[in-house]
């Protein structure tokens, strides 16, 4: 396991004392890792800065053999990458193998991104005065800060870190203290693509000390960041000093609903893969089934049975369907949504608690609510665990209504036999993602990125590497 910081090239001790690994399906500590301080930061941050005047200013084709190296280096560790996930983030490796893959691929779409630019640099503008002639540049916004968590490690840190290479930006990435081994293999693997050193940068640590360090630091242009809602905020106050680009990808309170000409098992099919996946720990769950009532009480037993048959276990056992919380401090904040739900007088239709022979490790039951109160923090708030609210609705126009009733805005799924009515209901959600029949499925050529509270900007395809740019409006008077 990959156990210090990777900065300017080079694998070093850190001086933020340790940061214990653990395998989530026994809570046991596995390992520890080396974790940065302030210090490390400024080391880092300046090795990048050191290293941007040359990575900028290569061309599109040059960075992006670098990057067709990382995503074949990618590809030809899945299989032990995927282990690793599995082990200490818990997720079923089945899931680990579908991130790996889609880290490759993340990799590969912006190596052919960077090539394009080189074509596209210096496109030029139609004016309507005749007398001008402009040009626009697109160009590398600076050093970037990349913060990530630990649901999708490597997954999220991709997103950032490919397009960023891409446009031309050094980075220092920050992933999550508790998964951070995964995305530290970025660095062995640029290290054997031969990226210049500085270019990429990895400090592990404690968002307090090294998110914080790296966001106030002065040679930083642009924040990305995948988190809470609580720490996005504090990152866009902090990115207000020095007036640093900021892109923030941030909670949800998904929908999905299920209108009554649908095939009910398929669509129960759905509801699972789109709350239970990762455990529910997905910033994109849809935890708010919205029902038609006329099918209310058959999908809803279909989705006890369900729910009921999901096999609970670590992440590396081929049995397991869904696996444990990720962090000891998220199991404790999923039981105790699930509590203040019973006691704001939701009725608990299964789950609820910890398995009975999962004392071990961070398990949470799938656990399914109804009569849930509108107002109750089990329907508004983020959970980030296998928790399900269903509620009943009598038609299209109330379905639309409830589910934009959030202050978060990132995906929502229609599941319907009607065609134009998935087009409508799509049409009407306000979300960064409608889903039409296909819940979690994201693709690298698409956008990401949520409405209100959900964040701020797109990642992935074009947008996530124009997140990453300057533009440069190049005009001179036309010669004669
Ligand atoms: O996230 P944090 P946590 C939600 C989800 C979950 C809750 C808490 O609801 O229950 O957040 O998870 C770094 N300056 N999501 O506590 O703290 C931190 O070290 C700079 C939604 O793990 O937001 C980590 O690298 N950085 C989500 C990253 O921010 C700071 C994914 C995310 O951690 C920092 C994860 C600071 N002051 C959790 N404080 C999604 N959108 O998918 C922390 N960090």
């Amino acid at each position: 396991m990959r156990d210090q910081l990777f900065i300017d090239g080079r694998w070093a001790a850190g001086n933020g004392g340790a940061l214990p690994v653990s395998d989530p399906s026994t809570g046991q500590v596995i390992h520890h890792i080396a974790a940065g301080s302030p210090d490390d930061v400024d080391a880092a941050v300046k090795a990048a800065a050191a290293a941007f005047p040359t990575w900028s200013s290569t061309t599109g084709e040059h960075r992006a053999t670098f990057l067709d190296a990382i995503a074949e280096g990618l590809q030809a560790r899945a299989d032990d990458l995927a282990r690793l996930s599995a082990g200490i983030n818990g997720k079923p490796l089945a899931e680990a193998e579908v991130d790996l893959a889609d880290s490759a691929a993340t990799f590969a779409y912006y190596a052919t991104l960077a090539r394009a630019l080189d074509a596209r640099q210096d496109a030029p503008v139609p004016l309507a005065h005749p007398g001008f002639q402009a040009h626009l540049r697109r160009e590398p916004v600076g050093v970037a800060a990349l913060i990530t968590p630990w649901n999708f490690p490597l997954v999220t840190s991709a997103w950032k870190v490919a397009p960023a290479l891409a446009a031309g930006c050094t980075v220092v990435l920050k992933p999550s203290e508790f998964t951070a081994p995964l995305d530290l293999e970025l660095g062995a693997l640029a290290e054997a693509a031969g990226l210049p050193p500085g270019v990429l940068n990895i400090v592990p640590g404690g968002g307090e000390t090294v998110g914080a360090a790296l966001c106030a630091h002065p040679k930083i242009a642009k924040i990305s960041f995948t988190g809470s809602n609580a720490v996005g905020e504090r990152i866009m106050a902090a990115a207000a000093t020095g007036t640093k680009r900021v892109s923030l990808e941030l909670g949800g309170k998904s929908a999905i609903l299920v209108f009554a000409d649908s095939d009910l098992d398929h669509a129960a099919d759905l509801v699972v893969s789109g709350l239970f996946t990762n455990a529910g720990q997905m910033c994109s769950a849809t935890g708010r089934l919205l029902v038609e009532e006329s099918v209310y009480q058959p999908l809803l037993d279909r989705l006890v049975t369900s729910a009921r048959g999901l096999r609970l276990g670590p992440g590396l056992d081929p049995e397991t369907t869904m696996g444990p919380m990720t962090t000891e401090a998220q199991h404790r904040k999923v039981l105790s949504a699930i509590r203040r739900g019973v006691a704001d007088g939701a009725t608990l239709v299964t789950g609820g608690g910890v398995p009975a022979d999962k004392a071990e490790g961070w398990f949470v039951e799938p656990t399914v609510f109804t009569d849930v109160p509108l107002d109750s923090a089990l329907w508004r708030e983020e959970i980030f665990g296998p928790v399900l609210c269903v509620h009943p609705f009598r038609d299209e126009a109330e379905a639309v209504r409830l589910a934009n009733d959030s202050e978060f805005g990132l995906v929502a799924t229609v599941v319907t036999g009607d065609d134009a009515r998935a087009e409508r209901v799509a049409a009407a959600l306000e979300v960064g993602v409608a889903w039409i029949d296909c819940p979690q499925m994201v693709f690298v050529e698409a956008s990401w990125g949520g409405y209100r509270r959900s964040g701020i900007g797109r990642e992935l395809g074009p947008w996530g590497l124009e997140a990453f740019q300057e533009i440069k409006h190049v005009v001179r008077p036309k010669r004669a």
